[in-house]
């Protein structure tokens, strides 16, 4: 498949409400589509660097830097037969996963449109519908956060996961738990305790909480390993996995029972399937993280979700839970029983309402032979 043409878009989304984690209150969202055109089909991607470097040190402009400087140039013109090629014409390039993963998937999505099958059956996907839930950010009391929670719930979200802080931890934890007994329930620190918060993380151990999401250091696997050893709650890690390597490192010393795959973070769907396949062999469950997505980017999300070892519902919520009006047709929507549709036309399965993309992009540049 011969490369014709690539177009980036700085986007910039307004979120339907604040949403405030360890990390700040954020209240947009911007990101960068990869548009791929070639030999007549195109592919859509999204990188998901944001406007700060604070989950992670790519930011839109150095996503945008290394997509326009090095990743763009490795692959334009060039006649690909595989995603693997492109990798390997870009592997000199290290780090930078948002940038590379950005690129992957609009590749993934002419790939997958060329061949004329869905994203999900070319990535390996066996279901038709996966479980998902919801990310609550940090309230301003407990009060607020039951009444986000009992909305989210009427929707059908299977599962509610709610961010952490120090002063914003156990009775957020503690009041929903006496509000709703059986409630599969989650936190995420965003890597915002140490190794001394210890005694918080005993206390949480008696909430029957599904995980405890990257308590410590974003880079962290050595803490991690003894804190997990002191809790019989599973750790989960998601901004310390960068590629399948640190996964085999944090599975060897218990540094974590279960594994939040987000392919931005690790460079694409490529590296999040071997993570997949490991974690699955040595039975480690895994769900899907989000970045706040577009619908370009939840549709990738959703095809890779929908692979086997993906056991736990995923951070991919319906459109409508991030913007007033999505970038694609038709809208991701939750159904009554807490599940998704995974999309079965070709690629990403949905269309790019271009519209709506024009209205929130920001800059644009095109890149031709
Ligand atoms: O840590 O999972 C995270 C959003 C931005 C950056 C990091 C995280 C998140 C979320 C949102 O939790 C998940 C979603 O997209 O619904
Ligand atoms: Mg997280």
């Amino acid at each position: 498949m011969k490369i014709d043409r690539i177009e980036l878009r700085h986007i910039k989304m307004i979120l339907v409400s604040p949403f405030t984690t360890s990390m700040g209150t954020e209240y947009d969202e911007e990101h960068i589509i990869v548009r791929v055109d070639a030999e007549g089909v195109t592919g859509w991607g999204e990188s998901v660097a944001e406007g700060t470097p604070y989950y992670s040190y790519e930011t839109v402009p150095t996503a945008w830097h290394i997509l326009k400087d090095f990743l763009i140039p490795s692959v334009l013109g060039k006649d690909l037969q595989s995603v693997d090629e492109a990798i390997k014409g870009y592997s000199i390039v290290r780090g930078h996963m948002m940038a590379k993963a950005g690129l992957e998937a609009a590749l993934w999505d002419a790939f997958a449109k060329s061949r004329n099958v869905s994203l999900s059956n070319l990535l390996g996907g066996t279901r038709k519908k996966i479980d998902v839930g919801v990310s609550i950010g940090i309230q301003d009391s407990e009060a607020t956060l039951i009444k986000k929670v009992e909305g989210y719930l009427a929707e059908g979200y299977k599962r509610i996961k709610i961010k952490i802080a120090p002063g914003h931890d156990l009775r957020y934890v503690d009041s929903l738990r006496k509000e709703f007994p059986g409630l599969i329930l989650q936190v995420d620190a965003n890597s915002a305790y140490s190794i001394s918060d210890l005694d918080i993380f005993r206390k949480m151990d008696d909430y029957a909480l599904l995980l405890i999401e990257q308590p410590l250091g974003y880079d962290d696997i050595f803490f991690h390993s003894k804190m997990q050893k002191e809790l019989k709650t599973p750790i989960c890690l998601d901004e310390s996995i960068h590629s399948l390597d640190d996964t085999m490192a944090a599975i060897e010393l218990d540094s974590c029972r279960i594994i939040n795959i987000k392919p931005g973070r690790v460079g694409g769907f490529t590296e999040s399937k071997l993570i997949h396949d490991y974690c699955a062999s040595f039975n480690i469950p895994v769900w899907h993280g989000g970045m706040l997505e577009s619908g370009i980017g939840r549709a990738g999300n959703v095809a890779l979700a929908s692979l086997p070892n993906f056991t736990l519902p995923g951070d991919i919520s319906a459109s409508k839970r991030y913007y007033t009006e999505d970038i694609v047709e038709p809208e991701f929507v939750v159904n009554p029983d807490g599940t998704m549709d995974v999309p079965v036309k070709p690629g990403i399965g949905v269309e790019v309402n271009m519209r709506m993309l024009e209205k929130v992009t920001v800059r644009s540049e095109s890149f031709s032979i």
